[in-house]
């Protein structure tokens, strides 16, 4: 961690999940700005995030939303509710849509189950959420908002500071009404680390921080950031998840080092206003 010079607290929980249930209000504390963030080791199996590491080759329908942003290319399978450089606003509801009705599909061509991986993830946020139900939110009347999307940073390649304040984008019109939008939280299960780099920092900033860094290109100024405020670095292996205030939190990953690329799946999370459940989404 560096000195703290200015910022809010970065409260970073990391814990086996054997031990999930001393985290069963780590979501609130979270959401509520009292944690910044928790790791858990080992959430899932490694049959699991073997199988989906063996299906992640180059022949997987890998698209490249960032095309065209020297070292921040990133490659997804399925889109994400996100500014990219291909839809500046995020995905158009049409183009998501599309990966709605795709999302069993990949998910089964990657895990070996369409089920498996989202049950996971629904059992253990609902750990992290007092035994509260977790669940991708519907969509429209047939169908849900896909779980997560599949991610590859190839060597060299990092994803910039930012934050994830997405609720503005269009494609949000379609999240229920009844989750509260204060806030937004990422998951990500890390299926491959890279042999070196793709560490996940978090800082002590806030996007919505008067005078956080920024260049004249209105990228956040990472060296200015770094020298101001307090960091955590998560050092994550595969079948590690991460859950963190993205929407408010400053973040980045560093650059992919050696020859491996680093592989996760994730999205994003948030609570109901009457903290009845948690929805997550890709
Ligand atoms: O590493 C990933 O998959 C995403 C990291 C990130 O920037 C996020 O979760 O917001």
């Amino acid at each position: 961690m560096a000195t703290s010079v200015e910022g809010h607290p970065l409260v970073f929980q990391d814990l086996d999940v054997e031990h999930i249930d001393e985290a069963s209000t780590a979501l609130e504390a979270i959401y509520e700005a009292r944690a910044a963030g928790l790791v858990v080791r080992g959430a899932f199996p490694p049959e699991l995030v073997a199988a989906a590491v063996a299906h992640l080759g180059d022949d997987a329908p890998w698209t490249s939303p960032n095309r065209g942003l020297a070292g921040g290319e990133i490659r997804n399978i399925g889109d994400a509710a996100t500014p990219t450089f291909t839809h500046l606003r995020g995905p158009p509801t049409e183009v998501y849509k599309r990966s709605v009705e795709l999302h069993a599909e990949r998910t089964a061509a990657v895990f070996g189950d369409a089920d498996a991986a989202t049950h996971r993830l629904q059992h253990l946020l609902s750990r992290l959420f007092g035994g509260r139900p977790a669940s991708p939110p519907a969509f429209d009347a047939t169908s849900s908002w896909a779980a997560f999307n599949f991610r590859a940073l190839d060597p060299g390649q990092q994803i910039y500071a930012h934050h994830d304040s997405h609720f503005g984008l269009g494609v949000y019109e379609r999240l229920d009404a009844a989750l509260d939008r204060t806030t937004l939280l990422s998951f990500f299960l890390t299926l491959q680390a890279p042999e070196g780099g793709g560490e996940l920092i978090v800082y002590g900033a806030w996007g919505s921080d008067p005078g956080v860094p920024m260049l004249p290109t209105r990228f956040l100024d990472t060296a200015a950031i770094e020298q101001r405020y307090d960091r955590a670095v998560v050092t994550l292996r595969a079948g590690d998840l991460v859950v963190f205030d993205s929407g408010r939190h400053v973040h980045r990953v560093t650059p992919v080092e050696g020859q491996r690329a680093r592989l996760t799946c994730g999205g994003f999370l948030t609570l109901a206003s009457d903290r009845s459940r948690v929805a997550f989404w890709s």
